[in-house]
């Protein structure tokens, strides 16, 4: 093995790169043996390769979330449009989906990299035990990540007693730094494991024994390697189609014409009442009774108050657009909804075009019984309080008497069984 001869370097920097005292060789057993890791898989190019694609889906990943945490915390700066109407399931779609196709990448890229747990010494500087540390906290955050996003979908929030939408964030950040960080400090690693040139073996100081590259392993396996053995491309694309397949049976949750293929998605979008989903139920939030009480009235707080009954507000212009109901856990479906414009109530209470408002729920409480409403989505013409759902009076499950539907919008903020709007 190759080593770094001591530099001698003054100050701080030379504390930490000052050698540490080899550990007692009698240590060096079972896993930690010189010889104990041969497979020829576990190369820097296999590394290399499977880093950038984990890298790449975590990107996307942090992107897409970062997108839907901006809308439904919008600073000053940020705006969202409200078209296409479709942007959101895009973005979304891509966020669930990079997530769960990054799984059996992560998985693949632990595997190959995994004997470096054993690497011996196991400090050889301050440094080089910070390094190593640092490790953890990328590989922790990244599972962690996978795995609560995963439990989200799943709807399964024992094994998380946090509230999941916050630790996923900041959790995020700390994934995506790990990994900058990651990246900068193995360039000149990844460089050449990426370059092609890799058929040599790269006999990199900073790796331990064991994991370098093994000869053009594609054709001819390495002595001690039992020929059929699985190859380096034979690797690759196995991990690739796995991944490739898992993104497909994830996507098919918002993909029309890969719904049939639905495995991971954790919605079939033609399934519940009126052909669509459901994730709060009437009785989940509590509105089984104050949504067919006959005495509900919707109250407009603004300029101009009033309060309309289910009556009233069906003798208003109704309109019927097609818009998609779009989850945050990333399934959607679209749907015929109709209604009343959200700009023709707006424009009854007497609010002015860039008014906000808040839209209320008659569940009384929970995260999601009020959205605020603002320009565009507020005055876009496709946004209704919405009375009917394919042709039909909204299933109760689905926000009867009245439920907001707005274009390009994470479905958080489709309020239902809308019992006021108010002006912010
Ligand atoms: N009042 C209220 N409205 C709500 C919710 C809720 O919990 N309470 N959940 C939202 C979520 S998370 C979604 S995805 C959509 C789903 O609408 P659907 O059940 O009609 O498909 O409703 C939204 N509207
Ligand atoms: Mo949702």
């Amino acid at each position: 093995m190759v080593r770094k001869p001591a530099q001698p370097v003054a100050g701080p920097a030379g504390l930490l790169n000052r050698p540490l005292p080899e550990p007692p060789e009698g240590l060096r057993k079972g896993p930690l043996r010189e010889e104990a890791w041969r497979s020829p898989l576990r190369s820097e190019r296999t590394a290399a390769l499977l880093g950038m694609w984990v890298g790449i889906a975590f990107a996307v990943c942090f992107v897409t979330g970062l997108t839907s945490h901006l809308i439904q915390n919008p600073p000053g700066w940020f705006g969202w449009p409200s078209r296409p109407v479709n942007l959101y399931r895009f973005t979304q779609g891509l966020h669930v989906t990079s997530g769960f196709a990054a799984i059996p990448l992560l998985l693949a890229k632990l595997w190959t990299v995994y004997p470096k747990l054993f690497e011996w010494p196991p400090a050889r500087s301050v440094l080089h035990a910070i390094g190593r540390l640092s490790l953890l906290v990328l590989v922790g955050a990244a599972i962690f990540q996978l795995v609560t996003g995963v439990l989200n979908l799943a709807r399964w929030y024992t094994p998380m007693p946090f509230f999941f939408t916050t630790t996923h964030y900041w959790t995020a950040w700390i994934a995506i730094g790990a990994i900058l960080v990651h990246v900068g400090s193995k360039l000149a690693i990844i460089r050449v494991g990426l370059s092609g040139s890799a058929a040599e073996p790269v006999t990199e100081p900073d790796e331990g024994a064991g994991q370098h590259e093994a000869p053009a392993a594609d054709v001819k396996p390495p002595a001690g390697v039992p020929a059929g053995a699985l190859s380096r491309r034979g690797f690759l694309t196995t991990v690739a189609a796995t991944s490739g397949v898992v993104a497909l049976t994830t996507a098919g949750q918002t993909v029309p014409f890969l719904s049939a293929i639905t495995v991971f998605g954790q919605r079939d979008p033609d399934l519940g009442p009126q052909g669509l989903p459901v994730n709060k139920s009437a009785e989940s939030a509590g509105v089984l009774e104050t949504a067919v009480d006959p005495t509900y009235r919707l109250q407009l707080f603004g300029p101009r108050p009033q309060q309309l009954s289910l009556a009233v507000l069906l003798s208003l212009p109704q309109q019927t657009v097609t818009l998609p109901i779009t989850c945050v856990e990333g399934w959607s479906a679209t749907a015929e909804w109709s209604g009343v414009r959200m700009a023709d109530l707006l424009d009854m209470m007497g609010l002015s075009e860039d008014a906000e408002v808040t839209v209320e729920s008659l569940q009384e409480s929970g995260l999601y019984r009020q959205a605020v409403l603002s320009p565009p989505h507020s005055r876009d013409p496709l946004t209704l309080l919405a009375l009917r759902l394919n042709g039909e009076d909204l299933h109760i499950d689905h926000g009867y008497p009245a439920r907001l539907i707005a274009p390009n919008r994470p479905g958080v903020l489709q309020t239902k069984w809308v019992s006021a709007v108010r002006e912010l």
